[in-house]
């Protein structure tokens, strides 16, 4: 059986002798020696290849030294880290919890390990969405004082699909300019600028509003009054008035 895992990896067949054979050539570095063990088998069997470098299944998550690959030195990585000889970075550690219990553990490094192998296809922390952008709508906002606008908040998971928001927590960076409630409903109170901000679990989005005494006219697409209506009522009164006289 010819395995052939991820990007990084592509086997040429070639005939010679009557059988089927491969080259193996990778991404990095061009045509390799390859085996199970890159090692000394430019030409192996067919049922010898395997081609074992293969990408996170989600995110980044499991590719602790972040090359873009989940491999054997990723899961040395971990459990070095869960001896004591190394330290990972913060990063590295949340790259490295792959079963998403909070703790890089010998675990994690066992997952990895199996991933790398070929005898695990994912993580257990893939499948549970892992909040990664926040993203405020609208981006800015003039209002006037005393005046409200409701922000939005639209969250997205380590794969770039919309998640639901966990609680976010609203701030105001200047609380005398503007304040915003618990549901993101912003209220101006006096002329400046303030960031909004929701935040949750380590991620944050933010919104700029800026409170004016003389906000731009709000939006009446759909509300104003059609022109040609405008005329007929003007029409009419002319008529009225000239009628009475
Ligand atoms: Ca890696
Ligand atoms: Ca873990």
């Amino acid at each position: 059986m010819v395995e052939r895992i991820g990007t990084s990896c592509e086997l040429r067949p070639f005939t010679s002798f009557g059988q089927t054979w491969y080259d193996v050539y990778h991404d990095r570095v061009g045509e390799i020696y390859s085996g199970e063990t890159y090692s000394n088998a430019k030409y192996k069997a067919e049922n010898d290849i395997r081609c074992f470098e293969k990408p996170s299944p989600c995110g980044n998550l499991g590719d602790v030294d972040n090359d873009g690959f989940v491999t054997q030195e990723d899961a040395l990585l971990v459990a070095n880290h869960t001896v004591g000889n190394i330290q990972l970075t913060p990063e590295q550690l949340i790259r490295a919890d792959v079963n998403g219990d909070g703790i890089v553990s010998s675990v994690d490094a066992l997952f990895i390990a199996q991933y790398a192998a070929g005898t695990r296809s994912t993580f257990p922390a893939c499948t549970s969405s892992i909040l990664t952008s926040i993203n405020i709508t609208p981006a800015s906002k003039t209002i006037g004082i005393d005046k409200t606008v409701q922000l939005s908040a639209v969250c997205k998971d380590q794969n770039n699909d919309v998640m639901t928001c966990p609680t976010l927590a609203w701030s105001s960076s200047n609380t005398l300019v503007a304040t915003v409630s618990s549901t993101g409903l912003v209220t101006g109170l006096k002329e400046g600028t303030a960031s909004i901000t929701a935040s949750a679990e380590g991620k944050t989005g933010t919104s700029v509003m800026t409170v004016s005494t003389t906000p731009p006219p709000e939006d009446k697409e759909g509300k104003g009054i059609n022109p040609l209506l405008m005329l007929a009522i003007g029409v009419g009164f002319l008529y009225v008035i000239l009628k009475k006289k």
